[in-house]
């Protein structure tokens, strides 16, 4: 009689052929997601602790956690410094920014703002807009400093005075985003950006993310096609929208752009936009999907020439 070990490695390997389906078809790609959602939630609470508009001493706060948060992770900071004209004075703002090392010296650029909106007759603290997405951007840098899964050098950008001061125009909106593509261009350095990857409300607990007219088709549809064949198509959904934001002072630059934004949030703009809105599941959701799209886009981008450690050596006939 054949002894009941006989088939125990087919065994084994049917049990794992089982699993492994199990896994498949309950979706749950993101199970193994890197992303760590109490970090998340924890740089939620913090950044969006109190109202925190351009120029205020909460402002300050946010940008110095940031910074210290940045550093811990093991990453270079840099912080831009300027005092922009705005309807109510000049403002003190400060661009902020974590560079992770690439195999060459050109940039991809994660960004979010870090303002909250100024509103004079109510406590504003901005826990969507902007702390869901400057809360996954800085869980982004610190698995990027462990993992960068491109060759590209990668700075996760923080942009001051993204919102109007009162009214939304050219002059009075995109301060740290506008401001940011001028000193690239004063340091001749804009013809290291491959690209920018712009995050905005990615919190509501009914997160749906269309394509940006505003934002490069090609690079768009690696994203949502990923986001798709992940079994998020409920938040990548099809259709479109056009929208005006961080990424438009770098579009109109050249730059290649995406802007992951869901503005249908019925709490935008309001005193009611609190953590406790903030799906932080939905957050993590946008960050797994926008690391299994990054070595794609990246090869979309094209190889960056890798960066010359030697000096070329002439040929000798
Ligand atoms: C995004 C988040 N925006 C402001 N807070 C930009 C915007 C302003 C988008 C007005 C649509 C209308
Ligand atoms: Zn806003």
């Amino acid at each position: 009689m054949e002894s009941p070990l006989a088939s125990f490695p087919l065994r084994l390997s049917c049990l794992a052929v089982v699993l492994t389906l199990t896994l498949a078809c309950t979706g749950s790609s993101a199970d193994v997601s890197p992303i760590d959602q109490q970090a998340i939630r924890k740089h939620l609470e913090k950044i969006s602790a109190n109202p925190h508009p351009p120029g205020s001493p909460a402002q300050v706060l946010v940008g110095d956690y940031l910074l210290s948060e940045l550093k811990s992770y093991g990453a270079e900071t840099q912080v831009d410094e300027f005092e922009p004209i705005t309807p109510i004075g000049r403002l003190k703002m400060r661009n902020i920014w974590g560079i992770i090392p690439g195999k060459t010296d050109r940039i991809i650029i994660l960004a979010s703002h870090y303002d909250s909106k100024y509103f004079k007759d109510f406590r504003f603290v901005g826990a969507n807009d902007p702390g869901s997405s400057a809360a996954l951007v800085l869980e982004l840098a610190r698995l990027l400093v462990k993992n960068n899964p491109t060759d590209y050098t990668v700075w996760c950008t923080f942009f001051d005075g993204e919102e109007a001061i009162d009214e939304w125009t050219d002059l009075d909106s995109l301060y740290g985003s506008r401001r940011f593509v001028q000193m690239l261009e004063s340091r001749n350095q804009l013809g290291k950006l491959a690209a920018l990857f712009l995050f905005d409300l990615i919190g509501d607990s009914k997160l749906t993310l269309r394509r940006d007219g505003n934002s490069t088709p090609s690079l768009n549809d690696i994203i949502w096609t990923t986001g798709q064949e992940m079994g998020f198509g409920s938040i990548f959904v099809q259709g479109g929208t056009v929208v005006v934001d961080d990424h438009i002072p770098f579009a109109r630059a050249g730059v290649p752009v995406v802007d992951l934004i869901d503005l249908d949030y019925p709490e935008w703009h309001t005193a009611a936009d609190t953590v406790d809105k903030v799906s932080i599941e939905n957050v993590a959701t946008v960050g797994t999907v926008f690391l299994a799209a990054l070595p794609k886009l990246a090869k979309a981008l094209g190889s960056p020439p890798a960066r010359r450690t030697t000096r070329p050596v002439r040929r000798v006939r």
